[in-house]
C-alpha cells in the first residue's frame, strides 16, 4: 500500500468536460456505458492513467476505433498515443450485489444506490476520478419497472420512456459541471413526500424526499428542517439554491451519516426519520443539523469544490462551521457550543495525541477514507470559527463574498480560502495559515498576580504545542483567547490576542481579586493549563456571564475532585467526597440558570473519554471508581430534589419545540441521579416515567438511568422495549446500544447473543456500530478490562468485519490505537491485538494505514 502526498500534487494531463452515463441495471451484472469528451492539458506525449477498480472491462473505443489500453492493473488503464481532444468509450461491468463495502454503486435491501467520495467512482467505471476534473453529466439509467418505480440522478429529469420487456428509463441532465464524487444514482420503490420551496428571488424549487414504503409520516421533520436550511442560506450567507428540484433519499445501509451529490442527497436513514414515539431530542436535532450540512455543501463543496482531497477541510470545516451557528440560531446557542467543546476533547484532542495526528490539511494520506475525521472536519470547523471572531462577522461575511466571487465553479485549495478572507478585509493571515499546516494540541498556560494597591492584574499567557507522531517541531500559533474575570461585582470579558510563545496582558481599574474564567465561548482548540481554587469555579458557575464558562467551570471542579480520588485508592467511600461539590450543586439546584438545558449540562460529571484526557497515562480503574463515588454521593445527598424533579415533570403530550426538548435534557440528569440514589421507591418511580412516556427521549432516559446505576429494572423494560419495537430497524438500534454499553466485567457472552438477533446483520453499518461502537468507545468498563479480554473480543470481530466493510473496521479501531496511554498491563494486551491485525495478509489499505501507524 503506497502513500500519496500534498506535497506531489500536479494538475491532471488530461481533462474531462462532458459524460453520457447509461446504466443498465442488474443485481450481479450491472453494465455501465461510459462516453467522455476528453481534452489534453498537458504536454503532446502525455498518457492518460484511469482509476478503477473491481471493473470488467468489455469495451474501449477513442473516437469510435477499438483501443488496446498500453497497462491495465486491479487500480488503472493506462492510455498512450491520444490526440488532443477525443471521445472516449468505455464499456464495463460491475456486480452492485456483492458490492458490500458500500463504495461506488451497490446494492442493499432491494435499493440500488451509490457512494462516490471519496474515490468510489473508480467502482462504476475507468474515469480520472479527482475532484479538480469537472464536467457535465448527462445519465440514462434503464431498469425494471415494477421492483424500481423511481430512478433517480443529479440535475433535472429530461425523458423516460418503457421498454416493452417490462423495463423502464429515465435521462437526468445536470447543468452544473462537477467532481465525480458528487455523482449519484438511486433506484427503488419509495414513499415520497413532496413540498415547494420559493427562493428569495422567486424561484421555484421542487422538494422530493424519498423514504422507505411506509415511513411517510416520519418524513415532516427533515422536509421542515430543508426549508428552514434554504432560507438561513439566504438570510446569513446571501446564497440561493440552483436547480429546480432537491431530492434527499434516506436508506437503511451507508457508511455514513449523508452524502452531499449535487440535487440528490443520499442519507442513512437515521438522519432523516422522526417521531416522537421512535426518536429522542438528540435525533431531532442530529436530523436538523446533518439536512442543514448536507444541503449548505451545495455552495460550500458543490458550487466551490476541493481541488485535491488533502484539502477536504475546505469543504467539511467550513460546512460543519456552517451547520454548527445554523444549529445554534434553531435551539440553545449554549447546548450547542458544549456539545462542540465535548467532541473536540473527548475525539479530537485523542487523535492529535495518537498515531493518526494529522493537520486539519493532512500532508501525507493512504487511505482517504480515513482522513474523514474529526480533525479534519470539527477542528476544521473551529479554524474557521477563530477565523470569524478575528475578522468580525461583518469581515467574515465579506471574505465569503469574495471567496464565492472569485471562485465558484472551480476547484480550490485552503490557501485560496484564507487568502479571500485576507484581500476582503486588508489583513495579513500568514501567521494564521499555521492552523491549516500544523497539528497537535497546543497548551496555554495562565499565570495571574494581582496588585490591590493599583488596582491592576496581569495575565502572563504562554503556549506551547507538544510534538505529534506526525511532526516533532511546533510553531506558535494565533490564539483568540477569551476571558472573563468575575468579582462579588460582576464580570468583564475581553478576547486577548496569543500570536507569540509568552505575553502578559494588563487589566487596569480591577477593584479585588478576581476570578479568572478562560477561554469563553470556547474561543480556540486549545487545552488550557490553570491553577485555580474551588471557591473561583464555584463563584465562576454561578456568576459568569458566559454559558461555556460556566459549564466549564463546573467541568473542572468535578474533573479536580474526580482525579485527586482516583489517586487514592484507599478512599472508597462516598462519604468523603468534597463539600465543593455539594455546594455547587445545592447552589445550581437553588437559583439554577434560565437555560434549562445548561443546567442539565452543568449537573453532568465529565465522561469517562474527557477525564482520561487530561491524564498523562490513564488511571482505568480509578477513574471508574472514583467517578461513580460521586455520582453516588451526589445522587443521595439530593435524593429529594432528584425525586421533585422527577415528579414535576411537565405532562404535555411531546413536541420538539426547545423549550420541551431543554426541559426533557433535565428531567434525564434527574432521572440518572434518581437512578443512582438506593431511595427504595425509585424503582418504581422509574417505571412510572417510563410507563407514562409518549415519547422516546423520556423512554431512553429512564432505560439509560437504570442500565448505569445497574438496576434490576433494567432487563424487565428492555424486554418489553423489544417486543414492542423488535420490527423497527432505527429503533432497535437503540436497543443494541443500550445492551452493549451496560457496564460490566464480562461482555463475550452478550456481544455473541446480540450478534444472532434476527435483526442484526454484519451487512449492515448502522448495525454494526450500534453494538461495536457503543462496546468500544462508551463502556470503558467492559472494554477496559485490565485481562485484555475486551481487546480480543473486539479483535475478532474487526478481523471479520475488514473483509466485509473496511471502512466501518476501521473507524472502530480508534480506541486500540490510543495503547501507549494505558498502563503497561493494557498497553501490552492492546499491542498484541494491533499485531494480530497486522499480521493478516489480506488487510485492508484503511485498517493497514492505521494499525501500522499505531505501532511504529
Ligand atoms: N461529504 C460526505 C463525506 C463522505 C461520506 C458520506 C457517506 C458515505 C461515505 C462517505 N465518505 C465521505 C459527508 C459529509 O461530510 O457531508
Ligand atoms: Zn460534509
Amino acid at each position: 500500500h503506497q502513500s500519496m502526498r500534498l506535497a506531489d500534487y500536479r494538475p491532471p494531463a488530461y481533462t474531462i468536460t462532458d459524460v453520457d452515463l447509461t446504466f443498465e441495471l442488474e443485481d450481479h451484472q450491472t453494465r455501465v456505458t461510459a462516453v467522455s469528451q476528453v481534452v489534453r492539458q498537458g504536454e503532446t506525449q502525455a498518457v492518460l492513467e484511469l482509476d478503477g477498480e473491481h471493473l470488467t472491462l468489455l469495451a474501449l473505443t477513442v473516437d469510435g476505433e477499438d483501443k488496446t489500453p498500453e497497462q491495465q492493473t486491479d487500480t488503472a488503464l493506462v492510455l498512450t498515443d491520444l490526440p488532443e481532444q477525443f471521445e472516449l468509450k468505455v464499456v464495463t461491468e460491475i456486480d452492485p450485489a456483492n458490492n458490500t463495502a458500500l463504495e461506488g454503486l451497490y446494492k442493499s435491501d432491494g435499493t440500488f444506490c451509490t457512494q462516490c467520495e471519496a474515490q468510489g467512482f473508480r467502482r462504476i467505471t475507468y474515469f480520472l476520478d479527482r475532484p479538480d476534473v469537472m464536467a457535465k453529466y448527462s445519465v440514462k439509467v434503464i431498469a425494471d419497472k415494477h421492483k424500481y418505480p423511481s430512478l433517480l440522478s443529479n440535475g433535472n429529469l429530461v425523458e423516460r420512456g418503457d421498454l416493452d420487456d417490462g423495463r423502464h428509463w429515465v435521462r437526468w441532465q445536470d447543468p452544473f459541471a462537477k467532481p465525480c464524487y458528487l455523482f449519484a444514482l438511486v433506484a427503488g420503490d419509495f414513499d415520497c413526500l413532496t413540498d415547494r420551496y420559493t427562493t428569495g428571488s422567486g424561484r421555484e424549487v421542487a422538494l422530493e424526499l424519498y423514504v422507505d414504503k411506509g415511513n411517510r409520516h416520519r418524513g415532516y421533520h427533515a422536509l421542515a428542517s430543508l426549508k428552514k436550511a434554504m432560507q438561513w442560506d439566504e438570510q446569513v450567507y446571501g446564497l440561493e439554491y440552483d436547480l429546480g428540484v432537491y431530492m434527499v433519499v434516506a436508506v437503511d445501509f451507508f457508511n455514513m451519516g449523508a452524502m452531499e451529490n449535487k440535487g440528490l442527497n443520499i442519507f442513512n436513514a437515521k438522519f432523516v426519520l422522526a417521531d416522537a414515539e421512535s426518536a429522542t431530542d438528540d435525533d431531532y436535532f442530529n436530523i436538523e443539523s446533518v439536512i442543514a450540512h448536507e444541503y449548505f455543501h451545495n455552495w460550500t463543496g458543490n458550487r466551490v469544490t476541493c481541488r485535491d482531497w488533502f484539502q477536504l477541510s475546505l469543504k467539511e470545516g467550513l460546512t460543519v462551521f456552517r451547520d454548527q451557528q445554523f444549529s445554534a440560531d434553531m435551539a440553545s446557542p449554549a447546548l450547542v457550543r458544549i456539545k462542540q467543546a465535548r467532541v473536540i476533547r473527548e475525539h479530537q484532542f485523542a487523535e492529535d495525541a495518537g498515531p493518526m495526528a494529522h493537520p486539519i490539511r493532512p500532508e501525507e494520506v493512504m487511505e482517504m477514507n480515513n482522513f474523514y475525521s474529526v480533525t479534519v472536519y470539527d477542528k476544521g470547523a473551529e479554524v474557521i470559527r477563530m477565523l470569524q471572531r478575528l475578522l468580525g462577522q461583518g469581515g467574515f461575511r465579506k471574505g465569503m463574498d469574495l471567496y464565492f466571487e472569485r471562485h465558484d465553479g472551480q476547484a480550490v485549495t485552503c490557501d485560496d480560502f484564507v487568502q479571500a478572507m485576507a484581500d476582503a478585509n486588508g489583513v495579513d493571515l500568514e501567521q494564521f495559515k499555521r492552523w491549516y499546516s500544523q497539528s497537535g494540541t497546543p497548551q496555554v498556560t495562565v499565570q495571574s498576580e494581582y496588585d490591590a494597591k493599583h488596582q491592576q492584574l496581569i495575565l502572563t499567557l504562554s503556549q506551547h504545542t507538544p510534538p505529534t507522531q506526525d511532526q516533532a517541531d511546533k510553531q506558535p500559533l494565533p490564539i483568540p483567547f477569551g476571558v472573563e474575570l468575575v468579582d462579588e461585582h460582576g464580570s468583564r470579558s475581553e478576547v486577548l490576542s496569543l500570536s507569540e510563545s509568552e505575553q502578559r496582558f494588563c487589566f487596569d481599574h480591577v477593584a479585588s481579586n478576581p476570578a479568572i474564567a478562560c477561554l469563553t465561548g470556547f474561543s480556540a482548540p486549545v487545552k488550557v493549563k490553570q491553577t485555580i481554587a474551588d471557591s473561583d469555579l464555584i463563584r465562576i458557575a454561578l456568576k459568569g456571564q458566559d454559558d461555556f464558562v460556566r459549564w466549564d467551570a463546573c467541568q473542572t471542579l468535578f474533573s479536580q475532585h474526580i482525579h485527586q480520588l482516583a489517586e487514592d485508592s484507599s478512599r472508597n467511600s462516598s462519604e468523603q467526597v468534597s463539600e465543593a461539590l455539594s455546594e455547587l450543586i445545592a447552589e445550581l439546584l437553588k437559583s439554577p440558570p434560565e437555560d434549562a438545558a445548561l443546567l442539565a449540562e452543568m449537573l453532568m460529571l465529565p465522561s469517562f473519554d474527557t477525564l482520561s484526557q487530561q491524564q498523562d497515562i490513564v488511571n482505568v480503574d480509578g477513574l471508574l471508581r472514583a467517578r461513580k463515588l460521586i455520582v453516588t454521593r451526589l445522587a443521595q445527598e439530593f435524593a429529594t430534589q432528584w425525586q421533585q424533579l422527577v415528579d414535576e415533570r411537565p405532562k404535555q403530550d411531546y413536541a420538539y419545540t426547545a423549550e420541551q426538548a431543554n426541559w426533557r435534557r433535565l428531567l434525564d440528569r434527574a432521572m440518572f441521579y434518581l437512578a443512582h440514589s438506593e431511595l427504595p421507591e425509585a424503582e418504581t418511580q422509574l417505571q412510572q416515567v417510563y410507563q407514562d412516556s409518549d415519547n422516546m427521549t423520556q423512554t431512553l432516559g429512564v432505560l439509560t438511568g437504570c442500565q448505569q446505576a445497574n438496576l434490576s429494572l433494567f432487563d424487565s423494560l428492555m424486554s418489553d422495549f423489544e417486543q414492542l419495537w423488535r420490527k423497527d430497524s432505527l429503533v432497535m438500534d437503540k436497543w443494541f446500544s443500550l445492551h452493549a454499553s451496560r457496564p460490566q466485567d464480562d461482555m463475550a457472552g452478550q456481544l455473541e447473543s446480540l450478534m444472532e438477533h434476527p435483526m442484526y446483520s454484519i451487512n449492515n453499518p448502522n448495525k454494526v456500530r450500534a453494538i461495536w461502537g457503543p462496546f468500544a468507545m462508551r463502556n470503558p468498563q467492559a472494554f477496559h478490562q485490565a485481562d485484555g479480554r475486551g481487546y480480543r473480543l473486539l479483535t475478532d470481530y474487526l478481523l471479520n468485519l475488514d473483509s466485509v466493510n473496511p471502512q466501518v473496521a476501521s473507524r472502530l479501531v480508534t480506541p486500540l490505537l490510543a495503547f501507549k496511554r494505558f498502563d503497561l498491563g493494557r498497553q501490552q494486551h492492546m499491542r498484541q491485538q494491533l499485531e494480530r491485525l497486522a499480521e493478516q495478509a489480506t488487510l485492508s489499505r484503511d485498517l493497514y494505514e492505521k494499525v501500522t501507524r499505531a505501532l511504529k
